[in-house]
């Protein structure tokens, strides 16, 4: 991992899944030049979704995030590479598909505020993607390896 790499947190959302869209995403990110060094299939459970979605915790939307998380398999990810959380975000849109543009993750599939499709850490949020990371994936969960013909990234 080169001095400016870091790893980020991204998962495809139950709606994401149900729609056979695991495959399209992890296409963009590794067309991108990104890295995958995690990735495993699995069901959020109550205390998980709880952890995961902590800062919403008491909003209006709050429950309903937790029901939709909860509702079916995740694909969760670590990606990395240069600046990979912002990365993330700029290609996943905004948080609101019709605010996203064509192009974007959200912007070409997701369905509404709520079906959005993919969860990336949040750049703004200083030690997110650690944090996340660390909530989903134990250590030896991570895979160090080398791209050796990645000199074309971005
Ligand atoms: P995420 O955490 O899922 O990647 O989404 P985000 O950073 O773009 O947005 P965030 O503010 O963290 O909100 C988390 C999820 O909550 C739902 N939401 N609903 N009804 C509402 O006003 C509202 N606001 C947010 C969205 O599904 C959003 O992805
Ligand atoms: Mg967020």
């Amino acid at each position: 991992m080169s001095h400016h790499d870091e790893r980020t947190f991204v998962m495809v959302k139950p709606d994401g899944v149900q729609r056979g869209l695991i495959g399209e995403i992890v296409s963009r990110f590794e067309d991108r030049g990104l890295k995958m060094v995690g990735g495993k299939f699995m069901q959020i459970d109550e205390e998980l979704a709880h952890e995961h979605y902590g800062e919403h915790e008491g909003k209006p939307f709050f429950d309903g995030l937790v029901d939709f998380i909860t509702s079916g398999p995740v694909f969760a990810m670590v990606w990395e590479g240069a600046d990979a959380t912002r990365q993330v975000r700029q290609m996943m849109g905004e948080t609101d598909p019709a605010e996203s543009a064509p192009g974007t993750i959200r912007g070409d599939f997701g369905l509404d505020l709520g079906q959005n499709v993919i969860h990336g850490s949040d750049h703004a949020d200083e030690g997110a993607n650690e944090r996340e990371i660390e909530l989903f994936f134990d250590d030896e969960e991570l895979v160090d390896w080398d791209q050796t013909n990645a000199v074309w990234v971005y």
